[in-house]
């Protein structure tokens, strides 16, 4: 083997290294030991849990279904308010950085019992 052949297959040998360490998924364990990921429903005219308590801190991501018709989720101190498709599961991220309890409703009419539908945010120390 002369010396360039020798570069050549060195050189190819780092490149699928790096391409290697490239391609492998980056460690997330910081999020993911501060981020907690709820389930929710939602229907005439329920969200289920309605009540939902996090740690200052935490990223919450919040992943509401939609069962029987088209609902919204609304909640307002952060910002969020997100139509919910019939069928489909909607993923909602945000971050609970502040303390305290906060309402949150249905924002698109459903029916009768619309202005029901809300539950709340509780976010401790
Ligand atoms: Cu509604």
């Amino acid at each position: 083997m002369n010396r360039r052949l020798v570069t050549r297959i060195v050189l190819a040998a780092l490149a699928f290294g790096a391409l290697a360490i490239l391609a492998s998924p980056v460690p997330r364990a910081q999020e993911d030991a501060n981020t907690v990921e709820i389930k929710m429903t939602a229907k005439k005219y329920r969200f289920d849990p309605n009540e939902i308590t996090v740690k200052k801190g935490q990223h919450v991501k919040l992943l509401i279904t939609a069962l029987d018709r088209d609902h919204g989720f609304k909640l307002e101190a952060f910002n969020i308010n997100q139509k919910l498709k019939k069928g489909e599961t909607e993923t909602i991220e945000f971050t609970a950085d502040k303390t305290g309890t906060f309402p949150f409703q249905c924002s698109e009419f459903c029916g009768l019992g619309h202005g029901k539908m809300k539950g709340k945010l509780v976010v401790g120390e």
